[in-house]
């Protein structure tokens, strides 16, 4: 069923509080943590607390949801104070692109300068 909880997703579990996570800010929908590997000063990601495989079916079948956390993106980034700089939130899709975990997640990224095209 669609948004429900996977037993093999690493993200489902830090949402359930199994796998322990820096938590930066946390709604009823979503939760925003630090990255493990950070890439910037910020790097924080936003994920929605029901399962979605990818950002694009998030915007699908939730877009309510997939509102939320972009609007959530957005708080973490005036939080960290690198709204101020300029951020970049980015959605990893596919294997072929770098995406490791397959539940919809943000990578909410400052601090420093970052590079036009992305590598
Ligand atoms: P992506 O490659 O776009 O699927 O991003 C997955 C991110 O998740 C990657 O930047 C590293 C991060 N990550 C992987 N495992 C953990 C973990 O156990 N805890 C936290 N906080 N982040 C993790």
């Amino acid at each position: 069923m669609a948004g429900e909880p996977q037993a093999d997703c690493l993200f489902c579990k830090i949402v359930a509080g199994e796998v322990p996570a820096t938590v930066v800010h946390e709604t009823d929908t979503v939760v925003a943590f630090q990255d493990i590997n950070p890439q910037a000063p910020c790097h924080v990601l936003v994920i929605p607390k029901a399962h979605y495989r990818d950002a694009v079916t998030l915007a699908t079948e939730a877009p309510a949801l997939a509102a939320d956390v972009l609007r959530e993106a957005g708080a973490v980034a005036a939080g960290g104070k690198v709204d101020e700089t300029g951020y970049r939130v980015v959605f990893n899709t596919g294997v072929g692109a770098g995406q490791t975990v397959f539940h919809a997640h943000a990578h909410v990224l400052g601090g420093r300068g970052l590079a036009w095209p992305p590598g």
